[in-house]
Parts: C-alpha cells; structure tokens; sequence
C-alpha cells in the first residue's frame, strides 16, 4: 500500500500547538472512542511535557459498547480520568465541563480555567466545541472582568476554550494503522488504494464483527477468503461492470462510506486485551 506522508505538515501544525501550549492551563485530548489507542498521537504527547491533560473519548455512540466498557474500567484502575462521550447527542459533555471548571480551585489567583482542545482530523473537535458551548449560552449574563481577547471562547461557569482547535497530523506506519484511520475518516481515504483498504477492513470484519457483517451484506456466510465476501458483497449489490466483472471501486468507496456512516455497526478497533 502506497501511504503518503506529509512531514512539512506535521512540523508546522506541531509548531503552531506548541505556541498554544504557553497560553493554556490543561490540553483537552480528543480522541476516537473506536481508536483510544490509533487516535492518540505519540509526537504531541512529547511536547505536552508537564502540561496537564485530560483524555475525552468521543464518538462513543459508534463504538462497541462492551470493549468501551473494557476501557473505562482499564481507566479507573489506572486511576486516570477520562471520558467517553458523544458530541452529537451531548451524552457526557458535562461531565467534563464540570471537570474543567474544578480545576479553578487548584489556582492560586482567582481566574478563569483556559483549555485547549487537540485531536487528529475528524474525531469531532468542532461538533465537540460547538455542543460544549452552546451549553453555556444557558444565560450565564454578563460577567465582569473579561479580559480575554477575542480568540478565547467563553464557555461555561469560568471555563474559556482557545478557538482554534489544535489538528494533528494522523500517524500511521503500519498498514493496519492507516486501515483503522482511514476507516474512523482521519485520514483520507483518497490517498490510499481504497480497494486494499476495503480488503483489510473486510477482513478485520471478518475476524472481529462477522455477525455484523453478514447481516449488513445479507450474506450467507463470511467464513471464506476475505476477497470472497469482498466479491461477494459486490454481487449482492449488483455492482458489476460490463460482462459481469466485479465493480470493484464501487464496492470499495460503498463498504468504506457505510462504515464510516456507522451503518454497519457500533465497532471498536482497539481492544485493551490487544494491550
Ligand atoms: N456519531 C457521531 N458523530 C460525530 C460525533 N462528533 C462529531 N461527529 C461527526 O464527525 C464528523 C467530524 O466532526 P468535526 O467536528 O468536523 O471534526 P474535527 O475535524 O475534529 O473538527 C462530522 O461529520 C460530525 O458530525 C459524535 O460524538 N458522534
Ligand atoms: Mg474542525
């Protein structure tokens, strides 16, 4: 598989994060709950250095509940706070906004609380953003002592969010990883060969949500090559070119936009007992 990577891209946006950094007193990761470990971004952890940080899971409505399960209790024994949340139904949105707004108490002047919010592309940083605040706009009145500039969001009690969400580069080096990524949407599908993309995906299916996939697909078994129910699949949809050949880029690019629709199911790719 032919990846392309843009390493003049990573350094700026990295770059610009870090200069961020200086103006924040906690980093809102945001991850993908289907991904909580393909989504973290190992480059951006170094430079976080000491600056505190709190890990938000979203999407949690398009992952498989029982590996979220898994990996909130992994999180409670590791005594970490995180969350998982949805952004689009707000499921758990205030709890971390009660979370930010605690940190308030752990300053030493009084001030409000100033959080930046990072994540790869996708993972729901605007819509993540825009629910939280539009909460706050629940008539908080006018508060005196704003001082900040134009560039902060006011979002709830004393909490402000830097407007600019951080976007880093996906990473991936490994085929498995850019299959994952690809499929979550934070990297472009585009970029890859979408009918090896579509291959892999089919095959992870295969291995870890064969029910799912067969009842999407209606098909009568999955227990074959995967290229066989990539085929397979093609057929039931009737995409086929002239002669009968398979259609294969069309199966592809539906496979690929039904999964990343959730219409196959609520899938998670990383499971804490591949830890
Ligand atoms: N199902 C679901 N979709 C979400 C959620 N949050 C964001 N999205 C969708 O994910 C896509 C990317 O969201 P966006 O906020 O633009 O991501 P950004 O690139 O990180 O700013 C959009 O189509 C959103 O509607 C969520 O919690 N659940
Ligand atoms: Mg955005």
């Amino acid at each position: 598989m032919n990846i392309q990577w843009y390493p003049g891209h990573m350094a700026k946006a990295t770059r610009l994060i870090k200069e961020d950094l200086k103006n924040v007193d906690i980093v809102v990761k945001l991850l993908d709950s289907r991904a909580v470990i393909r989504s973290e971004n190992n480059d951006f952890n170094k430079i976080l250095n000491q600056k505190k940080f709190i890990r938000v899971y979203n999407k949690c409505d398009l992952a498989d509940e029982n590996e979220t399960m898994k990996w909130q209790n992994y999180f409670k024994e590791k005594g970490e706070d995180v969350f998982f949340i949805d952004s689009m139904s707000k499921k758990g949105i205030n709890e971390v906004l009660s979370y930010l707004n605690n940190i308030k108490s752990t300053f030493r002047a009084n001030r409000e609380v100033r959080a930046m919010v990072v994540g790869i592309p996708n993972v729901g940083k605007s819509m993540f953003i825009n629910s939280i605040t539009k909460k706050s706009n629940a008539k908080t009145g006018n508060r005196p002592g704003v001082t900040l500039s134009k560039q902060w969001i006011k979002v709830k009690g004393e909490v402000y969010l830097l407007d600019t969400p951080g976007v880093l580069p996906p990473k991936f080096e490994n085929l498995e990883d850019g299959v994952c990524l690809a499929s979550i949407g934070s990297v472009k599908d585009t970029i890859l060969d979408r009918e090896e993309l579509c291959l892999k995906l089919i095959e992870f299916l295969i291995e870890r949500y064969p029910d799912k996939l067969k009842e999407r697909y209606k098909l009568e078994s999955v227990e074959k090559m995967p290229i066989e129910v990539y085929e397979d699949i093609g057929r039931k949809r009737g995409f086929l070119l002239k002669g009968g050949e398979i259609d294969y880029l069309r199966t592809a690019v539906t496979v690929l936009d039904e999964f990343k629709n959730g219409l196959i199911g609520r899938i998670s790719f990383d499971r804490v007992c591949d830890l």
